[in-house]
This record gives C-alpha cells, structure tokens and sequence, in this order.
C-alpha cells in the first residue's frame, strides 16, 4: 500500500495496520471438492471454539461429512432464473393461493393472533409457508449439519454459510438442533426454512413451550413474522413492489422472482 508509506496521520496508520493484518489466513481453507473437507473440518473447529462453540456443537461438527447432494443442488439452481410467470406456474402459485385461502379460513384466530403480534399480513406469511414447504408438506431430507458445514468449506460462498455453520452449532449447544437434524439442501429448517443463524436471530417460542422450533408450525410462522417485522416491516403498509414493505420481502430472499411471486399471491390470497 503506497499510501501507508507515505501518510504519517495517524488515522492513515491504523487503516494500513488493519489492510496489514492476515485476516484471511485466520479462515478455515476452503475447498471445491470433498478432498480438503477433514482439514477445514479441524480448522473451523479452532475457529468455533475460538468463538465460544462448546463440547456439543464441537462434537457435532466434528461428525459432519461432505454433503454431495447439498453440493449438486447449489450449482443447479434454475429456478431462479425463471421469468416472474415462468416461476409462478413452476412453484404452484395457483395451487398455494387457493390452499392458503383455506388455511386462513379454517383457523382464523390463529392467524388473527399472528397479526396482532407482528403486524404483518397473515396472507403474506402464509404465501410464504406454501412457497418454502408446500405448507409444511416438504422440509427437506438432508442432514442440517452436514449441508451446513458443507456449504461453508465450499469456496463458493463460504463466508455467509461459515457464519450459519457457526450459528447451527450453537443451536446444538443450546439443544434447539441435534446432529441428526434434518432440514434442507442448504441446511434450512422447518416449515418456512430458516437458516441457523436466522434462527437465532429471529427465532420466536410461538407456543409458549420454552423451545423455538421451526418444525412445529406456530413457532416457525412467528418466527417468520418476526423476520419481517424486524427488518422495517411497517404494519398497515403496502407491500407490493415499490412500495415500503416490499423490502422486508428483499430481505426474507434475495432472489426478484421469488419477491414479486410472494407479494402477488400475498395480495391474491387477501383479495
Ligand atoms: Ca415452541
């Protein structure tokens, strides 16, 4: 850095002790294949603890193997890339507007209540219930610890899925997750596939039985709610695109398709 050598400031000086510092030798080394995945295991080991991870959540990473499946479905995610009407009719959207009527009409103090806590639509959590799970109908068949820690050896994006490994094994210290948890490709859990570190973040006991889990349908819909009303959900707002709450939907998943099937249904289910 040629400015470190020729600033004396001192606010210069601390910028350049900071580039200067090996940041990125301190992460576990990543990998493309299963071939370095023992070594990364035993380095995000010393990083877990290092961040507090404890004998449970130790032990669980250290009985993860690599996920082949979890790696074949993250380089093929075509979906995405689907027009808006394309996508709608691959994910149900019909099927999950008219199922969605059903279920607010056939339990409507719950998602009364629903509202009344979190101020978001009961519409709108539940165009998301069906969108992630098909109502709960499919959570996944993938080990959570396994998909996780997968994902964060991949170089791919292992700075994002590290921080959700990290949160995943203190959800085992904690007893929320066992080692056998099954979720998700990615690791997601429950009915509106949480990742880890969602979970710990905006995890909500619905219920009211001590435990947050996202299997049980009143805690993972709270949790839900709760994501959306913490990341600027504004009660009584729109939330089509362009209006305020169509962000709290960006924020729930970054893919445009998905937030402009979610708010289309979320209205066609209220209308
Ligand atoms: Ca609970």
């Amino acid at each position: 850095m040629p400015t470190c050598l020729t600033r004396a400031f001192r606010s210069a000086t601390v910028i350049c002790l900071l580039l200067g510092t090996p940041v990125a030798s301190m992460a576990a080394t990543c990998g493309n294949d299963a071939s370095g995945f023992s070594r990364w295991q035993q380095e995000f080991a010393a990083e877990a603890a290092a961040a507090g991870i404890g004998p449970a959540g130790l032990q669980a990473l250290a009985g993860t193997t690599y996920a082949t499946r979890t790696i074949s479905a993250d380089r093929n995610q075509r979906s995405f890339s689907y027009s808006l009407e394309e996508f709608m009719r691959v994910r149900g959207a019909a099927t999950i507007v008219q199922q969605g009527r059903q279920r607010i009409a056939a339990n409507p103090e719950f998602y009364a209540s629903l509202e009344r806590a979190f101020g978001v639509p009961a519409a709108v959590i539940v165009a998301i219930h069906g969108m992630e799970t098909g109502f709960g109908n499919f959570m996944g068949d993938a080990n959570v610890l396994s998909a996780i820690a997968t994902l964060a050896y991949d170089c791919r994006r292992s700075e994002f899925f590290s921080e959700h490994a990290l949160a995943a094994l203190r959800l085992v210290d904690r007893g929320a997750i066992s080692p056998n948890s099954i979720g998700a490709m990615h690791g997601e859990l429950g009915h509106t596939q949480f990742l880890p570190g969602n979970v710990l973040r905006y995890g909500v006991d619905g219920n009211g039985d001590g435990r947050i889990d996202l299997n049980n349908l009143t805690d993972a819909l709270a949790s839900t709610a709760n994501f959306l009303r913490q990341n600027g959900w504004r009660p009584g707002q729109g939330y089509q695109e362009g209006q305020r709450n169509f962000a709290a939907i960006q924020a729930w998943n970054a893919a445009p398709v998905y937030q402009r099937a979610i708010a289309i249904m979320a209205s066609q289910i209220e209308g």
